[in-house]
């Protein structure tokens, strides 16, 4: 039993960029499975927004709400100062820069590569019905090229978004690109190269490859290969 509980599903970006920041610093937390499609009573309570991830500290409060805090980002900001992460760069302005990538990340990057191109490629298949191709399709290479655009020149040749160092923005953008390289692949390498790169090396890094390898024992059955979006 740790101290720590995250619930969610690993399927998410945003459990997954949890779980990144407590393997980081080597935190041992339980996991609880929420199936979003049929939230319990219990979850609502601890989630006003109805949404995972939530995290329990079981040192503030076992029970109830007290004890819990939803949304990741609000998580991971609590996370970094009970660890003393410095997952928010070295100076008020790179936090400020790691604030907004990691906000960009999950919100106008989440957005169409997760409603508009994962979901559409997984939903239909657990009901056991087709893709909704055209969607997926359509996101990823009308939509999402932008992003990439922005993404590859924010990087502009470095390592890591935001300083010499990895923060949490390398994180948050490593966590939706690892989604998309779930059921599609990683972003061209040939057009976004230090992107890809970026994403490669978020994908293989060990705070997010048991995550990943937990959602591929689950999405295995569902989404047994790639899909080919070109
Ligand atoms: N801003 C939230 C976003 C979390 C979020 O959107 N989670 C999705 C799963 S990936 C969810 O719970 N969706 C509930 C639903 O679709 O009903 C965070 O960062 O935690």
């Amino acid at each position: 039993m740790s101290e720590i509980i995250v619930y969610g599903t690993p399927v998410s970006p945003f459990v997954r960029k949890v779980e990144a920041v407590l393997n980081l610093h080597s935190v041992p937390y339980d996991f609880e499975n929420i199936n979003i499609m049929d939230m319990p009573g219990w979850f609502l309570e601890i989630s006003p927004a109805k949404r995972i991830p939530v995290l329990r500290d079981k040192s503030i409060s076992e029970n109830g709400v007290e004890g819990t805090i939803a949304d990741s980002s609000a998580i991971c900001l609590y996370l970094d100062k009970k660890l003393n992460a410095g997952l928010y760069g070295e100076s008020a302005f790179e936090a400020g820069r790691v604030a907004w990538l990691e906000e960009y990340a999950d919100s106008e990057l989440a957005l169409p590569l997760g409603m508009k191109l994962f979901r559409p490629i997984l939903f239909p298949r657990l009901a056991g019905k087709e893709s909704d191709l055209d969607t997926a399709r359509q996101t990823y290479n009308e939509v999402l090229p932008k992003f990439f655009d922005y993404l590859e020149d924010t990087l502009n040749g470095n390592e890591f978004f935001v300083g010499e160092k990895l923060s949490l923005a390398d994180i948050a953008v490593g966590c939706q690109l690892a989604q998309l390289n779930l059921v599609v692949g990683l972003p061209d390498s040939n057009r976004w190269p230090v992107l890809a790169k970026h994403a490669e090396v978020m994908s293989n890094h060990p705070c997010i490859a048991a995550n990943l390898s937990a959602c591929q024992k689950l999405l295995n059955r569902f989404v047994p290969e790639k899909v080919d979006l070109s």
